[in-house]
């Protein structure tokens, strides 16, 4: 059967072993070669081909629910429910989407992209289940990286004393994005290790029961070893003690295996661990070689590995680097990060001072409070993170880093548009999360300059700060930056109208700039790269020339740079901006980042009809 053919995952119960075999490896096939022109989430999805299959041919979804924590590892499950004939459109503006979402299909039973919910989302719907008297069953696919998320052991710990069916599926292969850390993972390395040592000593047994004579005894004696070992590592005290059963380690590649397991368990009235071992990037050599550089990928050729459009460093690399530069002559600089050592281009520091950076695992809240804690005992903790990611540390960062007024600089990457992966990944409430917090400073750069000045203020700063900054930020054509903190910078002259904006998004109003001036009409164009505090001189000095405003943020408008500034126009009884540009009260899709300015008026076209069109009003 062609993978096409498949418009539900009720067509596999009935493929042999050879059909299924060739199945898992026409999915591979498509992930590849699609990834390979789309970019996305490689390896994981090619570790969990035969564990969604095997999950497809017991369960029966969409009445029973699968539940993916991170959702980076359901291509399989997105081209086994109907999205085969699509998938080309994966991760591109109005196409399939990367991560699961119930408005896509009725067989993705939970939204995700951010990791280690799964198993409080599947237990809530298993207590919905029970108290609407249904009985269909959820099951959590959770990963070993994602499991060093504190929601997981929070879910755990709470599931343990439900009576009903519940299955969390632990998909271990070893690897977050780079090796997993953490205790517990060790913990699930000794299970592994365990296992493969036991079906080698079967085959041992087996040889020795053969000998004549002494062969039974022998036999006897070694099985006594044996499980003795069984129960030093196979009896699992983690999840029992948490009132789960544990089952494993088994084949994460071994489709019937894993059938056999879930059959015997999928009606059993307690939650249940069923542990199954796969390989990042299976069947993909380059990909199992190096999981890591294949997590997440841009377009690709498939037989070099090559990147289809040559980046150069990214922000954060640049920002790692010197960090690093800096950590010479200040041993009071560390690092944390959550899972994304390499991601955050902190991967050089961690080799030039592995004993300065800590990885916590996906572990955000933790990071946070960590980083308060080394900055009370002296140190000075650069938080490398996500910006998406750091929403979950709000509290954290309120109450353990800046009511206590400590010296904690958060260098939040993937600010802005993230594009691809979408709604789940931008970057869109950095500057209405921090701004509203006493003690705060927040800076957005333009350029690698104004970043390491910011990074040089941070360090001198006694108190917390973060920089918010995209992947990579555009060559603008401006003149040397001249950072001082809380002075923002001219970036062009003009005398009809002032666009505030910082980072990326000033390349749009430059060109906005641009095309107005084909209007004759002169754009000033200001650097407000200090977001907090707002550089109140700039804006009473506008004010007092009877400038209009413009604000313009790759944000939500809402609690972001544009009220920030319409609120002190308020509060100083000044004339409101003319016009606040930004993203509306609704979640961005995926997509490239052009496509999304375009579609939201964020692109230099729609920001000069915008001003054109206010100054005429
Ligand atoms: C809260 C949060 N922090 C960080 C990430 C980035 N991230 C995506 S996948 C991943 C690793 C997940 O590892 P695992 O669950 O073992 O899945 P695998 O990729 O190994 O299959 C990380 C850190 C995220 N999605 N969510």
């Amino acid at each position: 059967m062609k993978l096409t053919d498949i418009q539900s995952p009720s067509q596999l119960k009935t493929l042999s072993e050879q059909e299924l075999k060739a199945l898992a490896e026409d999915i591979r096939e498509e992930i590849i070669r699609t990834v390979s022109v789309n970019g996305g989430h490689l390896a994981s999805n090619l570790g969990a081909v035969e564990l969604t299959i095997a999950l497809h041919r017991v369960f029966d979804c969409p009445q029973d629910q699968l539940v993916f924590d991170v959702g980076h590892q359901c291509y399989p499950h997105k081209l086994l429910t109907g999205r085969s004939r699509d998938f080309s459109t994966l991760r591109k503006l109005d196409g399939v989407c990367g991560f699961p979402r119930r408005e896509e299909s009725e067989y993705d039973a939970f939204n995700t992209g951010h990791a280690s919910t799964a198993i409080s989302a599947a237990l809530g719907m298993a207590r919905a289940r029970d108290m609407r008297g249904e009985k269909h069953r959820i099951v959590a696919v959770v990963g070993d990286g994602a499991l060093t998320g504190g929601m997981c052991y929070e879910a755990l710990n709470d599931a343990g004393s439900l009576n009903t069916p519940f299955m969390v599926v632990l998909n271990d292969n070893g690897m977050s994005i780079s090796r997993n850390v953490g205790a517990l993972s060790k913990q699930l390395t000794r299970l592994r290790i365990s296992r493969g040592w036991l079906g080698v000593k079967k085959n041992v047994a087996e040889a020795l029961r053969r000998i004549p004579g002494v062969g039974e005894r022998l036999h006897d004696a070694f099985q006594k070893i044996k499980n003795g070992i069984r129960n030093a590592f196979i009896r699992d005290k983690f999840f029992t003690a948490l009132g789960f059963q544990y089952f494993g380690p088994i084949d994460g590649h071994d489709i019937a295996g894993m059938e056999k397991v879930f059959r015997s368990l999928m009606n059993v009235d307690h939650p249940v661990v069923v542990h199954v071992v796969t390989k990042k990037g299976c069947g993909f050599g380059q990909a199992e070689e190096k999981p890591e550089k294949y997590h997440g990928v841009a377009p690709f050729y498939i037989e070099t590995g090559r990147s289809r459009k040559e980046s150069g460093p990214s922000m954060g690399e640049l920002g790692g680097k010197y960090v690093a530069e800096l950590a010479e002559k200040h041993p009071e600089i560390c690092v944390v990060t959550a899972a994304m050592t390499e991601s955050t281009g902190f991967g050089e520091f961690h080799r030039r001072y592995p004993s300065r950076l800590f990885d916590v695992g996906i572990a955000e809240e933790h990071a946070v409070t960590l980083a308060a804690g080394m900055a009370a005992g002296g140190m000075r903790p650069f938080v490398a993170i996500y910006e998406t990611f750091l929403q979950r540390a709000f509290d954290q960062i309120t109450v353990d880093v800046c009511l206590q007024n400590l010296p904690v600089c958060f260098l939040m990457d993937r600010a802005g548009i993230g594009g691809e992966d979408g709604a789940t990944h931008h970057g869109l409430l950095g500057v209405s999360m921090l701004r509203a917090i006493p003690n705060m400073t927040v800076f957005a750069p333009r350029c690698e300059q104004e970043f390491k000045a910011m990074i040089d203020w941070a360090l001198r700063h006694g108190g917390p700060c973060a920089i918010r900054y995209p992947r990579s930020l555009p060559k603008l054509d401006a003149a040397e930056n001249d950072f001082r903190p809380g002075r923002w910078e001219d970036m062009r002259k003009g005398k009809d109208a002032a666009l505030l904006a910082s980072s990326a998004i000033l390349e749009e109003c430059l060109e906005a700039a641009k095309l107005l001036s084909k209007d004759g009409i002169e754009a000033r164009v200001i650097n407000a790269s200090t977001i907090k505090p707002l550089d109140e001189k700039c804006l009473l000095h506008l004010a007092k020339k009877q400038m209009p405003l413009f604000t313009v943020e790759e944000h939500f408008l809402s609690g972001g740079f544009g009220s920030a500034v319409a609120e002190f126009c308020a509060a100083n009884r000044l004339p409101a901006p003319a016009a606040m540009i930004g993203l509306p009260d609704e979640f961005v899709p995926h997509g490239s980042r052009k496509l999304l300015l375009q579609r939201y008026g964020l692109d230099g076209e729609s920001i000069a009809k915008r001003v054109k069109g206010a100054l005429k009003a």
